[in-house]
């Protein structure tokens, strides 16, 4: 048995996320850790809320509330969404729990006593009347290049030039509306992580197995300069976690807290040990101290291509320079986006299924399967409602579940509610058999490999293999002359269920369980061998015809749809 540790990045407190949030990680995440439960593996699957930051702050100011109170209900909220798709997360925690407060605090501690901090004074713009510094985002002012007078202090969000603050004319404070802003020179911890290029460069090429987009990321920021400037780790915020050394407070950091990304990706741990203070667990050391056995833990990261950098430098940066053993990541699996009918999901527009929608229209299993078998693994994939109810209607509703409902019904009405007994396998039987074991094997080969969209469409592959064997052997045409071929061919089909069960799950959990119960049996063995596996429900075992597993999508529906989520989110 193996010992997989699997994280998702964690995603931004600041609302719900649409469904490219959801496929570019905690989806493919859920997959690969029911797949490695299924096959029998110890798995410690986590994820969190990224509770810092200025999007937090701003988020909380526009809903109107204190921003503590603002995280806490968008964690259950988002705690909530993500039981809805069956996220199967072994702890959800939360980036601002007390655990990471205190391990981000640690980490800072040994980075500094091994001397990669240093202390830096900047100037930065300061509001007499909010009493505070102003992140970039803060500050509004007219554009220099084209005039437009609610340009962000980091960007013109109508010519689209970046800006400095600084550039601003008649700059304001989005909070109150002053103008009375001044620059003041403010100190800053620095991360040096510019000295260990050497170090990352040669665990980035130890990983040759990793996907191209992930190593073609972590290459171009390693040599590209940029990405291994030396990087501010703190930033003057209120909300956040306060900049101390370990336990001790830091002599000039009073009221500076850890910059977000700094303390987002120590959550994965602080998460762990959340898991163990919620009662979960015992020994969360086990997974993430290789002193302590996580020496033979597989470490699985899943996210988006923009946060590749943060894993595959910053991150690491952090903990070799802490010197202590913890333990790193194995294999980064990283996506492309995944757009919106002709053109992109938009969180600030509303454009695009965000996921509370998405389980309001359907339930999560349709979402799940189109999702993960147009995972946007190679490019950017594209949502569009023709193809995911084409998608739905052909393998869901004609493939899978039509299959389910032809079976269970003409056994019921020919044989009864239990498993026929009927005589030996034919050569047909054989045929498919070892069709099922070469398709089985290529399954588990995507599957171990994370390839998301060859496992789905190999899965379907051994669902079509059984649709095509029933209608080839036709078993309401042989009951007439042959009863106990019928039989035969019908007790292999029953057994087909179950065996879709096990090996669909970790795509659509829901339609798999509903399959499982309709069989009546709780055997999700991963099958080793076809043959064996198909003998599993014996002559004489009762089971239940099932409600319809998959239901088809009509084009008015469709229609509806397209509409509703085009624009604004409702
Ligand atoms: N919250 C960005 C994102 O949700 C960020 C990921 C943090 S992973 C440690 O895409
Ligand atoms: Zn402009």
């Amino acid at each position: 048995m193996a010992r997989h540790l699997i994280t998702s990045a964690i995603p931004y407190i600041n609302g719900i996320k649409h469904l490219g949030n959801l496929v570019g990680s905690q989806l493919p995440a859920d997959l690969f850790a029911r797949y490695q439960r299924g096959r029998g593996h110890e798995v410690m699957f986590l994820c969190a809320t990224d509770e810092h930051g200025t999007p937090a702050e701003l988020a909380a100011a526009k809903a109107g509330k204190p921003v503590a109170e603002y995280c806490a209900e968008m964690h259950e909220t988002q705690a909530e969404i993500a039981r809805g798709f069956r996220l199967s997360f072994d702890h959800f925690g939360r980036s601002s729990s007390p655990q990471n407060h205190r391990l981000t605090q640690h980490f800072a501690a040994r980075l500094d006593a091994a001397g990669l901090i240093e202390e830096r004074v900047e100037t930065q713009i300061y509001s007499k009347t909010d009493g505070r510094y102003l992140p970039d985002r803060y500050i509004e002012g007219t554009c220099p290049n084209c005039g437009f007078e609610s340009a962000r202090g980091d960007q013109c969000d109508n010519c689209t030039k970046q800006l400095d603050p600084v550039d601003l004319i008649e700059p304001r404070s989005v909070i109150s509306g002053s103008t009375d802003l001044e620059p003041r020179e403010t100190k800053h911890l620095y991360l040096k992580q510019s000295g260990m290029r050497g170090q990352l460069q040669e665990w980035i090429d130890s990983k040759g197995d990793w996907p191209i987009l992930t190593t073609s990321i972590a290459k171009k920021w390693l040599n590209d300069g940029d990405g291994l400037q030396d990087r501010g780790i703190t930033r003057d915020l209120d909300w956040g976690i306060p900049v101390k050394k370990g336990e001790a407070d830091w002599p000039g950091m009073e009221g500076k807290v850890f910059y977000v990304w700094f303390d987002a990706p120590i959550e994965y741990i602080a998460c762990a040990q959340e898991w163990v203070d919620a009662g979960k667990g015992e020994d969360w050391e086990r997974w993430w101290r290789t002193d302590k056995g996580a020496d033979d833990v597989r470490y699985t990261q899943f996210m988006g291509k923009d946060n590749v950098p943060f894993h595959t430098l910053s991150f690491p940066a952090t903990i070799l320079g802490s010197g202590e053993p913890w333990k790193l990541v194995d294999y980064i699996k990283s996506f492309n986006y995944l757009n919106y009918d002709g053109g992109q999901f938009s969180t600030s527009r509303g454009r695009g299924v965000f996921m509370d929608q998405a389980l309001e229209v359907l339930p999560a299993d349709y979402w799940r399967w189109w999702l993960l078998s147009h995972a946007p693994e190679s490019s950017d994939a594209e949502f569009t409602w023709e193809n995911f109810q084409q998608s739905v209607n052909k393998d869901l509703a004609d493939v899978l579940g039509n299959f389910v409902s032809r079976v269970t019904k003409f056994c019921r009405s020919k044989f009864g509610e239990e498993v026929p007994e009927g005589g030996a396998y034919g050569e047909r039987e054989e045929a498919l058999i070892a069709d099922l074991e070469r398709r089985l094997r290529a399954y588990e080969g995507h599957m171990d490999a994370i390839e998301v969209r060859k496992a789905a469409m190999e899965l379907r592959g051994i669902w079509v293999a059984g649709n095509e064997y029933l209608q080839d052997a036709a078993p309401w045409a042989s009951f007439k002359t042959e009863p106990e071929t019928a039989a035969m061919q019908i007790r292999l089909a029953l057994n087909l269920i179950r065996f879709y069960a096990v090996l669909s799950a970790p795509f659509i959990p829901d339609a798999s369980a509903q399959l499982m119960e309709a069989m009546k049996t709780e055997d999700d063995a991963w099958p080793g061998d076809v043959a064996q596996a198909l003998a599993s429900l014996p002559a004489g075992h009762g089971f239940t015809v099932p409600e319809v597993t998959f239901r088809k999508i009509t084009d008015e529906e469709r229609e509806d749809w397209q509409a509703r989520f085009a624009g604004k989110r409702d």
